[in-house]
């Protein structure tokens, strides 16, 4: 065994691993309780070394868990790009994440043998973390991991996911993706806004004016950083800003998203835009209240319209032969999809769930615009478009119109971030459409309407048992769940419903959608009790929703 892997195994004496625990490298990352992953992120730090000397590049590593409460945490490998670790690896980091302390060499020689990687090459790994308190120490144990494998690394201390994946592509492309540094990330992105901004003439429903809830997470903190740069262009007030609240609680994308009301304490008034980003600033969604007071959530379905809607209409001004499409997942709300398909006339893949499989499948488009329903996604512009597009913006053979057009799709492409979903780029991108459009909240809501829907998770002896095909939307296994689950839409009018095995959390989720919520949550349930009993429901059986 190499010197490298022995002072590996040696290492390990500093972060030993619990007996009887197995991590899996799941669509996120490793996810758990803060208090048992420190073994995890030592061995992500010796993972990392490796994975930046197979690329002979710099890798990032991000500790966070999100949306998910504060005692928790977790890490995910962010690949040269700024893409996600790359799906072959994911086995890897399950493996010697599992390997027993003084394993960890075997288990490091096997990936070095399998890939042929030259143990012997340098290697640089980026760092980051979001708030959690837990974030200092796990930072130090795979610092830990970095600095027995002889890395050297660059611990940017706490940013915001889609930060970290910016800088690591920032500093891989030579500069060419923007500077490596944080306050490049505001100059590029407020730049862009701001030209954007320039035209804009009087508003009469546009109000330049919103609120954030930051999820008492690193978004509030970073769009505080953000806020200079933007001059007076827009008025933000940060709520949910960490000053006293607890991380991702009664506040934040999720919260807003699945209990569709804002979070207790937001002081609103009516058609004011709120907005709420996610406990690490990949995820937003909008929200008001509409004269009456009712709560409306514009959601990723929402944003993703509104985005190929405008990219659309700047491609076509432009006169180039670009094609734009739109991924989403089967959470996609029914309505969305069909306002894509039929009045847009916009191509709509689906992916399986997990931003991965919704980037893939993005680029398979000139123009990929990718959400997931719960606010986490971006726009993809492949490098022949983004070619095509920075051509027609300085060809003085064109008309004005066009050459116009063009400008403005290299400015959005500046203001998004294109290696995975932004919530602070996001929130910039529907605030740059709606001024232009001159679009109050309700205008852009007015475009579709929303079917009721509900999201269920039942639990089960072993998730495994139900299997799925067609981008999740049919059931392959247990036999009989999928008949099961035929019959019972077939039931209610526009009904619809899907069940998948959650890959962050032990449980089976079901979805459910129809044209009154009581049916939807009918829906839901009945389907929700043929996969406690086909797939070996634990506990109670699901009880029916009160009618109350
Ligand atoms: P799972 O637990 O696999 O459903 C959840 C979200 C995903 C994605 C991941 C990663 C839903 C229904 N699922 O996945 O969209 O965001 O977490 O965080 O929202
Ligand atoms: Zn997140």
């Amino acid at each position: 065994m190499s010197d490298i892997l022995a002072e590996a195994v040696k290492g390990a004496a500093a972060h030993p691993r619990p007996e009887g625990i197995n991590f899996t490298y799941g669509t996120a990352g490793f996810r758990d309780k803060s208090t048992i992953l420190d073994p995890v992120l030592y061995r992500m730090g010796l993972l990392a070394a490796l994975r930046s000397k197979a690329k002979k590049a710099t890798v990032a590593a991000m500790i966070t868990a999100s949306h998910n409460p504060e005692p928790d945490n977790g890490v995910k490998l962010v690949d040269p790009m700024g893409e996600m670790l790359e799906a072959a690896w994911e086995k890897h980091a399950t493996d010697l994440a599992n390997a027993k302390d003084e394993d960890i060499g075997s288990a490091l020689q096997r990936i070095i043998d399998a890939l042929d990687i030259d143990i012997s090459l340098p290697s640089d790994v980026f760092v980051a973390r979001d708030t959690r308190p837990s974030g200092p120490p796990l930072t130090q144990a795979l610092l830990d991991g970095l600095k027995v494998m002889g890395s050297t690394f660059t611990d940017f201390g706490i940013l915001t996911t889609p930060q970290l994946h910016y800088l690591v592509r920032c500093h891989n492309s030579r500069g060419a993706y923007g500077e490596t540094t944080e306050e490049g990330y505001y100059k590029k992105l407020a730049q862009a806004f701001l030209k954007l901004r320039e035209d804009a003439g009087t508003k009469k429903k546009y109000q330049p004016v919103v609120i954030i809830d930051g999820a008492n997470g690193v978004g509030a903190l970073k769009t505080r950083k953000l806020q200079p740069h933007l001059n007076d262009s827009l008025k933000i007030t940060v709520c949910n800003d960490g000053s006293s609240g607890k991380l991702n609680e009664k506040c934040g994308a999720d919260f807003v998203k699945v209990q569709q009301k804002p979070p207790p304490g937001m002081e609103i008034q009516p058609g004011q835009r709120c907005v709420s980003f996610d406990g690490d600033a990949d995820r937003v969604v909008f929200f008001y209240l509409n004269k009456d007071g009712v709560f409306n959530l514009l959601d990723g379905d929402k944003i993703s319209t509104l985005i190929a809607g405008y990219l659309g209409e700047l491609v076509s001004a432009s006169g180039l032969q670009l094609n734009i499409g739109v991924v989403q997942t089967a959470y996609a709300n029914g309505s969305s999809t069909r306002y894509l398909e039929d009045v847009m006339k916009v191509p709509v893949s689906c992916a399986k769930t997990g931003v991965k499989h919704l980037h893939h499948k993005a680029l398979e488009f000139d123009v990929g615009v990718y959400f997931e329903a719960n606010g986490h996604g971006t726009v993809l512009f492949s490098d022949q478009a983004e070619q095509k597009i920075k051509v027609a913006s300085q060809d003085d053979s064109l008309d004005s119109g066009k050459r116009e057009a063009a400008t403005r799709l290299t400015l959005m492409m500046d203001l998004i971030n294109q290696t995975v979903g932004d919530a602070i780029s996001d929130f910039l991108v529907v605030e740059t459409i709606l001024s232009t459009r001159d679009w109050a909240a309700d205008d852009w809501n007015m475009q579709y309407k929303d079917l009721p829907s509900r999201l269920l998770k039942i639990k089960v002896k072993d998730r495994t048992a139900v299997q799925t095909t067609d981008a999740e939307r049919c059931a392959t296994a247990p036999a009989g769940l999928q008949e099961a689950i035929n019959k019972l839409v077939a039931k209610y009018q526009q009904g619809r419903s899907f069940v998948r095995p959650s890959g962050t959390e032990d449980v089976v989720r079901v979805f459910a959608e129809a044209d009154t919520q009581a049916i939807a949550d009918m829906l839901a349930h009945e389907v929700s009790v043929q996969v406690y009993q086909l797939a070996g429901g634990v506990g109670e059986q699901p009880q029916p929703p009160s009618t109350s």
